[in-house]
């Protein structure tokens, strides 16, 4: 048995007007939780500092770029850092990211036990628009705030196991989990935040977007037999709702933990790495099964082209 205790620390709203100390005061009681549960890992959400900002639309970079972390750890976020080397216990979380020289991402780190950085992901497929849509009813500006990421899919060997991380709109897609699943990965981590009801779809509500969730996360767990953990910041956040069904899946593609609310809330589970053996060595053995000579339109084609 190889176990990692998982806390999936999910997020209630953040309003726009609330600073990032009193955010962290929130993820410091979820951390303080899963300390006296005995976990090795604690999960928060995509863009866990602040808000939801990319559905506001702004014009000046000034204000654009507050939302922005220029480095990591800062002051504000010093103290969860602190704390998590001092309860032994590695950590992700996403955050916007402003580098040096001026490239904005939507970030996911990874800590080890002593509370150092050792994985950084930078989110890949960013969904939404770039200018302000009228025809929407709310903005979804990612594409305006964020370049796609530059560092691909890698997976890092921690806690004993190997780990991989995406971010919301990465886990709809296949690709995400099978680029890592071929490097071995065993546990994904991904933070989301999904607005409840599609923009251009008032018919898409909560219902039908908690199943496509379900749907996304539990595929690519059994796809690729590996531990996934998708973690909502969640709830009602200036008026824009989003949902939570934060859940920790197990490699046969099983829900073991989901949230019941859409608060703050910790979900545990002793995750066995050994779980993955079973369908990484049978129905999912990739080096045995997978025909890549027929995979070729995968990486030569980006839009469907329908034959004439
Ligand atoms: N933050 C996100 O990436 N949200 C998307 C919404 C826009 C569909 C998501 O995939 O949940």
């Amino acid at each position: 048995m190889r176990m990692i205790t998982l806390a999936a620390a999910q997020m209630g709203p953040i309003q726009r007007a609330e600073e990032r100390e009193i955010v962290v005061r929130r993820m410091l009681a979820l951390m303080d939780e899963a300390k006296g549960k005995g976990c090795d890992l604690i999960v928060y959400p995509e863009l866990a500092l602040t808000t939801f900002f990319p559905r506001w639309y702004m014009t000046d970079p000034t204000e654009v770029d507050r939302w922005f972390e220029r480095e990591m750890p800062n002051d504000a976020v010093r103290p969860l850092f602190e704390r998590a080397a001092s309860y032994r216990m590695a950590m992700s979380f996403g955050y916007a990211e402003l580098t040096p020289d001026g490239h904005h991402y939507n970030t996911a780190i990874l800590t080890d036990r002593s509370g150092k950085i050792i994985g950084k992901y930078r989110k890949i497929h960013l969904p939404g628009h770039s200018e302000f849509d009228p025809e929407r009813t709310h903005q979804h500006l990612e594409k305006r705030y964020f370049e796609p990421g530059d560092l691909g899919f890698p997976v890092w060997r921690e806690l004993g196991g190997i780990i991989g991380m995406a971010v919301c709109n990465d886990r709809r897609w296949p690709e995400t989990y099978r680029v890592m699943g071929l490097q071995g990965v065993e546990m994904v981590l991904i933070g989301y935040n999904t607005p409840s009801v599609n923009a251009q779809k008032g018919a898409e509500g909560p219902e039908k977007r908690l199943f496509h969730n379900r749907l996304s996360v539990q595929a690519g767990a059994y796809q690729n037999a590996c531990w996934v953990v998708a973690v909502a910041k969640a709830g009602n956040e200036d008026g824009f709702p989003m949902i939570g069904g934060s859940m920790i899946v197990n490699p046969d593609g099983e829900i073991v933990a989901e949230a019941k609310t859409e608060h703050d809330e910790l979900l545990i589970h002793a995750c066995d790495l050994d779980d993955t053996l079973f369908g990484k060595q049978t129905i999912f053995d990739f080096a045995r099964h997978r025909r890549i000579e027929h995979y070729g339109l995968i990486t030569s084609r980006t839009g469907a082209i329908p034959p004439p």
